[in-house]
């Protein structure tokens, strides 16, 4: 805690360990258009997974309407599925990505 200038100087007991910051997931949602190729190629493109991975998240997704693709923090996971939303409007699909804060 050494931001606020207020309380005791830093005692034994004071939190000084470095804070994680708070993680969140970015999330496939499925949808009955956007065609299978462009998902993977957007998985791709956007998360800089394999051909493999890709075609595994994008089938997760295709089968159990979801799939967690990446955790990274707030602001990374934000733009990457604002993205891959817009990678999909752009070429006239509603593929949709989302964000969730981790546990
Ligand atoms: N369900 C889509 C199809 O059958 C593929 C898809 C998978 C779309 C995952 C969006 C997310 N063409």
């Amino acid at each position: 805690r050494p931001t606020g200038g207020s309380g005791p100087a830093l005692r034994p007991k004071t939190r000084r360990k470095t804070q994680r910051p708070r993680l969140f997931k970015v999330i496939l949602v499925n949808d009955d258009f956007t065609p299978r190729d462009f998902v993977v190629a957007v998985l791709k493109a956007v998360f800089r997974v394999s051909e493999d991975q890709g075609r595994r998240i994008m089938m997760t997704a295709h089968r159990r309407g979801v799939c967690v693709v990446a955790v990274y923090t707030r602001d990374v996971a934000e733009t990457k599925a604002t993205e891959g939303t817009e990678a999909g409007r752009a070429a006239g699909y509603p593929l949709m990505f989302t964000t969730e804060p981790e546990e």
